[in-house]
C-alpha cells in the first residue's frame, strides 16, 4: 500500500490504494509505521515528501471496515488514534529535517490534516482539501484542531470543521493554509526540486527552526526568546554554521553536510 525511495537525501513515500483514494487501512498503518521509522533512522535522509498515487491523495481512513451493524458495540476511535493515527502523526511532526507534502488531488478527514501537518505544503491546482469528520459526526482527527486553527484561524478552523465544504487548493493558498499551488502536472517535479533543495541545506539547524517555530504557540514572547537563545546556541555549534560563515566572507557557495 505504499512506495518507498531513497534519493539524493530525499527519502519519498507514496501512498499508493489508489482505488480507495489512499484511505488508511490496517495495512497501509503498519506499513507507513514501519516506513517512518525507517525514513527517521537512515543517516543518508534530510528531507521527506509525502504524496499519493492516482487521482486523491489521501481520503482519510478506511470507511469500508467500519460500519457498525444495530445492536453491535460502537467500536474504541480513541483506540484507533491512540494506537495508529497519533504515533504517525508525532513522528512526522518531530522527524528531524524537513518534511513535504505534495498533495496530488483531495486530501479529505484524517488524509488533509496528515498534509498539514508536513512542514511545506504544495499542492496540485486540481486538488482540494475537506475536513470530512462532521460528516460523519467525528472531529477533526490527526491534528486537525491544533493544526488549522494555528493555520489559518479560528473563524476558518471553525468553518472547515464545522461544515466539512471543500476547500480548493487556490483558497487554501490564499487563506495561507499551503505554501503554494501549482499546476497538475508541475506538482511531483516541483516538490521533489524543494525536497532535493533543502536535502542541501543545513539540516540541524532546520530541524531547530521547526522546534521553535512548533513551541511558539505554547509560549509567551517571553518564553519563546528563552527558547531562541537555547536553540541558537546549539546552531551556532553546528558544522554548517562554520560553513555558511566563510563560504559568506570567501564568496562562494556553501557545501552543507547536515551537520
Ligand atoms: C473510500 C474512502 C474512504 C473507503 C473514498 N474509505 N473508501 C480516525 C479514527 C478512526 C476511525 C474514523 O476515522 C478517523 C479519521 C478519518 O479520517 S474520518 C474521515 C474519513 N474520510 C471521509 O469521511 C471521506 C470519505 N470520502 C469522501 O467523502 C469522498 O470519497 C471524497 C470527497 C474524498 C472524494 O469524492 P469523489 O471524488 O466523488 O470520489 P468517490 O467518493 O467516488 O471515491 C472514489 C472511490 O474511493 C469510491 O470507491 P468506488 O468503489 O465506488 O469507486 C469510494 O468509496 C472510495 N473511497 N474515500 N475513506
Amino acid at each position: 500500500p505504499l512506495l518507498y525511495s531513497v534519493e539524493d537525501g530525499v527519502a519519498c513515500i507514496t501512498l499508493n490504494r489508489p482505488e480507495s483514494l489512499n484511505s488508511f487501512n490496517t495495512e497501509m498503518h503498519a506499513e507507513m509505521r514501519k516506513t517512518l521509522k525507517a525514513v527517521r533512522q537512515d543517516p543518508s535522509v534530510r528531507a521527506l515528501l509525502l504524496t499519493g498515487n492516482g487521482r486523491g491523495f489521501c481520503a482519510g481512513q478506511d470507511l469500508s471496515d467500519r460500519s457498525v451493524a444495530p445492536g453491535e458495540q460502537a467500536p474504541d476511535l480513541g483506540e484507533s488514534l491512540e494506537k495508529r493515527y497519533n504515533p504517525m502523526l508525532r513522528a512526522l511532526k518531530d522527524m528531524p529535517f524537513p518534511t513535504i507534502c505534495a498533495v496530488n488531488g483531495v486530501a479529505a478527514g484524517a488524509g488533509a490534516n496528515i498534509a498539514l501537518a508536513c512542514d511545506i505544503v504544495l499542492a496540485a491546482r486540481s486538488a482540494s482539501f475537506i475536513q470530512a469528520f462532521c460528516k460523519i459526526g467525528l472531529i477533526p482527527d490527526s491534528g486537525g484542531t491544533w493544526t488549522l486553527p494555528n493555520l489559518v484561524g479560528m473563524a476558518r478552523a471553525k468553518g472547515l470543521a464545522m461544515l466539512g465544504d471543500k476547500l480548493p487548493a487556490e483558497k487554501a493558498e490564499q487563506w495561507g493554509m499551503i505554501w503554494r499551488c501549482v499546476d497538475d502536472e508541475a506538482l511531483q517535479e516541483e516538490a521533489m526540486d524543494m525536497a532535493r533543495h533543502l536535502a542541501t541545506q543545513p539540516t540541524r539547524g532546520l530541524a531547530l527552526i521547526k522546534r521553535a517555530l512548533h513551541a511558539s504557540s505554547d509560549n509567551s514572547f517571553d518564553e519563546q526568546l528563552d527558547l531562541e537563545r537555547d536553540l541558537q546556541r546549539l546552531a551556532g555549534r553546528s558544522e554548517d554554521y562554520r560553513e555558511g560563515v566563510s563560504a559568506f566572507i570567501e564568496k562562494r557557495r556553501p557545501t552543507f553536510k547536515g551537520e
